[in-house]
């Protein structure tokens, strides 16, 4: 089968490294490049076996320039499906669905490093789901918010002090401000001139990047073992009942907040335009999709959270939707390195709408605040 992605040269090697034709007796019919995300390099493998039935995988290749150490990464996940695993089966669920499954290599490895160093691993594909890039209606968005609240909550006891950090200070919004300030300094001067609007609306909200970490330093939030990357593609939804399945994406599950998990849920789901939505005027914050996630994620939450998670709930979409605008803005200035592009100034739009989010989220901070504190009660 050819590569199709000059990036992943040695995908066969990865391929004949899992041993899946063998394994199920069937021939490998397609390999292509999968899914929407912005760090790894995703393959669906499709493969018919003797009997004409199909089986699907993911084949990824982990980004290494941002995950630096791949055998830690994966060793995580290990750890967190297993003890997920464990949850679903007690409950009398089906942990072939309901959690991301890591497929063994021949060796009995978790994952397979190439002749060029480059990182694989494989996970079977979660037959009859659906991926959503967009919110199709707020009972999804709910569904989402239930599935990941309750995510948090499987996790409650999960030793976090085994977890490895697989991207330190992932959700320090004063250290991600210090990288962006940075990148302002050193970055393309023409591209900061075309950004320059964008640069002073952040430049202009310093004050607000250490209130979460003040507040978790000064022990008035807990720390607790969170997903840190709820984007509504990293779900799937069963393709049967509608109804959230499965949360995938563990790379960045790490000790966090409440407020992140929250936050960029809402700043990618409640959001009225795509996350690189070159229209801004199709960009706004749905109050009716903030209240959806919020009554879903406090349920998922069953209980667990305090009265100052609960408060600081609008502060979580707004620091969030901010943070991930400057971590874009500062990859457009500094070249494009961190996140996939598919157009000129890709990154740069993508900053646009997140700052309009914040600044509508600051425009409807009382309706928000509302919103919240009907649910709390
Ligand atoms: P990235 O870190 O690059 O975002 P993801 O792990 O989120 O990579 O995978 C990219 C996409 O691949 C997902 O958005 C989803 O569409 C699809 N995907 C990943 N794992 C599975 C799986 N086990 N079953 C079905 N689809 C999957
Ligand atoms: C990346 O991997 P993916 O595409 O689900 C990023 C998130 C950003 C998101 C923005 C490891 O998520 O932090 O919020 O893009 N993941 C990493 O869409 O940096
Ligand atoms: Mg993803």
């Amino acid at each position: 089968m050819s590569n199709t992605n000059p990036a992943c040269a040695r995908i066969d090697e990865a391929v004949a490294a899992f041993g899946i034709a063998a394994a199920i007796n069937g021939t490998l019919v397609q390999q292509s490049p999968y899914g929407n995300g912005h760090i790894n390099d995703t393959f669906l493998l499709r493969y018919e076996t003797a009997d004409h039935s199909e089986k699907k995988y993911i084949l990824q290749r982990m980004n290494h320039d941002i995950f630096k150490d791949p055998p830690l990464l994966m060793e995580n996940i290990v750890h967190v499906t297993d003890h997920l695993r464990g949850i679903i089966c007690s409950r009398g669920g089906d942990p072939e669905r309901e959690t991301l499954n890591v497929l063994k290599t021949r060796d009995g490895a978790s994952f397979f490093r190439d002749s060029g160093g480059s990182y694989w691993r494989v996970f079977p594909f979660i037959e009859r789901s659906v991926c959503l890039e967009k919110v199709r209606n707020a009972k999804d968005f709910y569904d989402s918010a239930v599935a990941f609240g309750s995510f948090q909550k499987m996790l409650a006891d999960f030793p976090a002090g085994t977890l490895h950090e697989t991207i330190p200070n992932f959700h320090n919004t004063s250290s991600r401000f210090r990288d962006f300030r940075a990148a302002v300094q050193s970055g393309d001067r023409e591209r900061a001139a075309l950004a320059r609007t964008e640069i002073a609306f952040a430049l202009d909200r310093e004050s607000d990047t250490a209130v979460l970490t003040a507040l978790l330093d000064a022990g008035a939030l807990p720390l607790r073992v969170t997903h840190n990357d709820t984007k509504l593609n990293n779900i799937l939804f069963d393709a049967d009942t509608g109804k959230a399945l499965c949360i995938i994406d563990l790379d960045t599950v790490m000790p966090g907040l409440s407020l992140y998990d929250f936050g960029d849920s809402i700043r990618f789901g409640a959001s009225t335009g795509d996350e690189d939505e070159p229209d801004l005027d199709k960009v706004s914050l749905d109050l009716s999709l903030f209240e959806a996630f919020t009554k879903g994620y406090l349920e998922g939450c069953a209980g667990s959270l305090t009265a100052k998670e609960i408060e600081m709930l609008p502060m979580g979409a707004k620091l969030m939707t901010y943070e991930c605008g400057i971590r874009f803005l500062a990859d457009f200035l500094t070249g494009d390195t961190y996140f996939k592009v598919h157009r000129e100034n890709h990154n740069l739009d993508r900053a646009r709408t997140q700052f309009k989010l914040v600044a509508d989220m600051e425009a409807k901070w009382d309706q928000m605040a509302a919103i919240v504190e009907k649910y709390s009660r």
